[in-house]
């Protein structure tokens, strides 16, 4: 079985012997963890190790944040509610060259590096793309020698843990934090107070000048605890700072001591609650009110923290914008814009119109949906309650704004109604996405199509009258984290065909194309995936209790449960395959041997996708029982997908399922890290699939569905889902044998909610794109069949996606939107 950190000394050479990590080690868990070897539980020792690893990075970590306070050159801070860093352990190891180091001082001491390591409990704090894409980045900005900060939320409770209970979705808490993380650094005493409710008053100031101040009704603590970012070959560490609430006066004495215990913590309980956990429901006014709370404890702390502790004292906060660049990773951190202005108009006393022009030069907004739904908004009445003097502060900007908006476009009212940071309907509320993009200089989407649709529908008003605001930023990612760790047995094959530096340099993958020409090189590559595979089934046999086959082709669909990505339409096709065996239509023995493999969490309270999950596991119980298939076609439905898994997944991939409704996904990011580990691709031209496919090909993707405009053709055309039904006999075939109980043990009723609303709504056009898929499908089963094909198709996909490294992103956001320089740690 391949290892976690096998291979990693090739990358950078090691700051330790075997006898110096070694003394370490035992001097960690006698003198911090206060056990002996013989003594220490798997914990301890994994306590042990992680610190041992983390004293390699501190000197390079102080020795960075000296040489950036030094230069004082300009930064970028990353606010971001999310950040889904995955395992910690293997990605220290591999920044600092200890890995073989490691393996063999433990081995001496009679331990495994690999047990030790698999014990590590991922933070969960993120919900998946867009959580995945920061933590990616801030490995960029390490590994590029910017000075960077990433700035966050530290909830006590990461992502629900995932189970199911007789196939449903059962959400369980998330308590990474229990045996404490050797990774953080708590800093009380760097704790800031933010303030919320209260109101706001006039005065006049010691110079007779008219002032508004905000009168805090009550306050918490934001505690930031610190987390070290080791660039890649380089000393560079930047640093991540997380939030968590305390309460600014804990415990009430006296009350405890009139016996009413609870009331006497309740201050603690309340605040507490602010960084408890990440996204809390939102269907109730209190789970509104929270979400708000968390986004403004965050962005004020992060940026009382940049202004008072990184800047240097007496910094004048009308240059601002020459040492940071803010930039706002969705809408979570927008309410950052009216709290800068706070700061420099109301404490600073800064005029407004300067304020204004720095607050825009500081900010930037990267938009990362095309749903609308998923555009935030905050009612008025929540808004001018929680943050009194932020609402006012709104309302000035969009007084100005709508001015600029009329003087530009006299007379046309309706235009700036629709501009409005205020909506007046269903109820009014302040549109955060709207508010970042006149608070930023720079609006991005994330992938071409995306930006393109960013400027054409969603954002079109703004683009219209900015048009240069709008720039795009294709998302990336790591090929530290997606290639040399996850990957090594490919990592390996490709630094012995062009040497090791595509791992800064992804590009460098283009010098592989020539070997997918050599059936050596092929067979090479072939025996990789084969033990990649084995190394999936043996760890999903142990996880999960679920028995796969190794020398099946990997058909894989990781990633949130939502209708838009259309995990219906993998669905339908396992259900054809099925009821064409059943129906004589198709001998079992003519299909592939096929896993299908599921990988997805529904919000708690998206009830379509929780019964899109029943309905899968459902299939899998009868489909995978079913004595015609055996051997031929299985489904395989991990509970609780997270980056630990998705390490072991990708590299085992033959076939990536990127299969959302054109116009929908606004990138996605697992589809790069399938194609860069060799799996190809079966796709719409959606998101960044559509730069996948331009890249690698039309020969080497399975390119299906409507585009984007066919889709909005056939929507105002008044799409009918019941006459594809009609009109198709194999999706008939599929649907009805669903609707006649045969997953469910006879009951007609149990999928009735799912597929009435695809037979009569289908918002997301599954039925339509029904056909093209199964033909797509059907193409893959021919073309898997010539294994040196399929093979060369899969080198080349490696070959022509390094493109997709996040290093690439940020060069892209420092040359468009942040222009920032690399300050090297010497
Ligand atoms: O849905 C997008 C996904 O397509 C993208 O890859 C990711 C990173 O840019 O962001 C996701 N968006 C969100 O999670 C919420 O807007």
């Amino acid at each position: 079985m391949h290892t976690v950190t096998e291979n990693t000394q090739r990358f950078s050479s090691s700051p330790a012997t075997v006898e110096s990590f070694t003394s370490e080690f035992v001097r960690q868990l006698r003198y911090e963890q206060g056990v002996d070897l013989g003594f220490a539980s798997s914990d301890d020792l994994y306590q042990a190790l992680a610190r041992t690893v983390r004293r390699y990075m501190i000197d390079n970590w102080l020795d960075t944040l000296s040489t950036q306070t030094a230069k004082g050159a300009k930064a970028v801070a990353y606010l971001s509610a999310e950040y889904l860093m995955g395992p910690q352990l293997p990605n220290a190891l591999l920044a600092t060259g200890l890995a073989e180091v490691a393996r063999d001082s433990l081995a001496a001491l009679g331990l495994d590096l690999d047990e030790i390591g698999a014990t590590e409990v991922e933070p969960g704090l993120g919900n998946g793309g867009l959580g995945r894409l920061a933590a990616c980045f801030i490995d960029s900005l390490a590994t590029m020698d910017i000075p960077a900060v990433g700035y966050g939320i530290r909830y006590e409770y990461g992502i629900f843990r995932q189970t199911f209970v007789d196939g449903r979705q059962a959400e369980q808490p998330d308590p990474w934090l229990s045996k404490g993380s050797p990774w953080e650094f708590a800093h009380p005493d760097m704790a800031v107070e933010v303030g919320f409710h209260g109101h706001t008053e006039r005065y006049t100031d010691a110079a007779g000048v008219e002032r508004t101040r905000w009168v805090r009704g009550d306050c918490v603590l934001a505690v930031p605890y610190n987390y070290m970012v080791p660039g890649y070959g380089t000393k560079n560490v930047n640093t991540l700072r997380l939030w968590s609430a305390k309460a600014t006066n804990a415990f009430d004495l006296q009350i405890f001591n009139a016996g009413d215990y609870e009331a006497a913590v309740r201050a603690q309980t309340v605040a507490e609650n602010i960084s408890k956990v990440i996204y809390p429901e939102d269907s109730t006014p209190q789970g509104k009110e929270l979400r708000l709370k968390q986004q403004y404890f965050f962005v004020a702390a992060s940026l009382a923290d940049f202004i008072n502790q990184t800047l240097p004292q007496g910094f004048d906060l009308t240059k601002i914008h020459e040492r940071v660049t803010f930039q706002l990773n969705d809408t979570h951190p927008v309410i950052a814009i009216p709290e800068l202005m706070r700061i420099l108009v109301d404490e600073r006393g800064i005029d407004w119109a300067t304020a204004w022009d720095v607050t825009r030069k500081t900010f930037n907004y990267t938009c990362h949906t095309l749903l609308p739904e998923a555009l935030e908004v905050w009612s008025v009445e929540l808004l001018g309650r929680l943050l009194p003097r932020h609402l006012e502060i709104i309302f000035q900007i969009n007084e100005e704004f709508l001015a600029e908006v009329r003087k530009a476009y006299p007379g046309d009212e309706l235009r700036a109604r629709r501009m409005s940071i205020i909506q007046e309907q269903p109820e009014r509320a302040v549109r955060m996405a709207f508010l970042a993009s006149i608070g930023s200089s720079k609006i991005n989407g994330v992938a071409e199509l995306h930006s393109q649709l960013l400027r054409d529908k969603v954002l079109n008003d703004f683009s219209e009258l900015w048009p240069s605001k709008f720039t795009n930023v294709t998302n990336g990612v790591t090929p530290r984290r997606f290639l040399a760790l996850s990957n090594p047995g490919l990592a390996n094959l490709i630094t012995e065909a062009i040497g090791e530096g595509w791992v800064k340099d992804l590009e460098r993958l283009r010098e592989l194309e020539p070997f997918a020409e050599d059936a050596s090189f092929r067979s090479e590559f072939r025996a990789v995936k084969a033990a990649n595979k084995e190394r999936f089934v043996e760890l999903i046999a142990q996880r999960d209790g679920i028995e796969l086959p190794a020398d099946a082709m990997y058909d894989v669909m990781v990633k949130r449960l939502h209708e838009y990505k259309r995990q219906m339409l993998k669905l339908l096709h396992v259900v054809t395959l099925y009821d064409r065996v059943l129906r004589g239509e198709l001998r079992a023995s003519d299909i592939t041997p096929r896993v299908v493999t599921f990988g997805a969490k529904a919000a708690p309270g998206y009830k379509m996708a929780k019964e899109i999950i029943a309905l899968i596991n459902a299939v899998a119980k009868v489909v995978n029982h079913a004595p015609e298939l055996q051997g031929r076609l299985q489904i395989a439905f991990p509970a609780n997908y997270n980056v630990t898994l998705a390490e072991k997944l990708i590299p085992a991939a033959d076939l990536s399922e990127q299969i959302s409704l054109a116009g929908k996904e606004a990138s996605g990011t697992g589809n790069m890290k399938f194609a860069l580990n060799g799996a190809l691709t079966i796709g719409t031209l959606d998101g960044a699939n559509v730069e996948i496919y331009d890249l690698v090909g039309d020969e080497h993707f399975f390119l299906f569905g409507l585009t984007e405009p066919q889709v909005a053709d056939v929507v105002d055309a008044g799409y009918k889902p019941g006459a594809y039904y009609e009109g198709n006999r194999s999706l008939k075939g599929a649907i009805d044998l669903i609707a006649s109980g045969a997953f469910s043990n006879g009951d007609r009723n149990a999928f009735e909610f799912v597929l009435s609303d695809l037979l009569g709504k289908d918002r997301f056009l599954v039925l339509a794109d029904y056909q093209a898929y199964v033909d797509a499908q059907d193409k893959v089963e021919v073309a898997y069949a010539d294994q040196e094909a399929w093979s060369r198709s899969a080198i080349l996909n490696v070959a022509r996606t390094g493109f997709f490294s996040s290093d690439r992103s940020i060069q892209d956001y420092l040359d468009r939107i942040w222009h920032a320089k690399p300050q090297p740690v010497r």
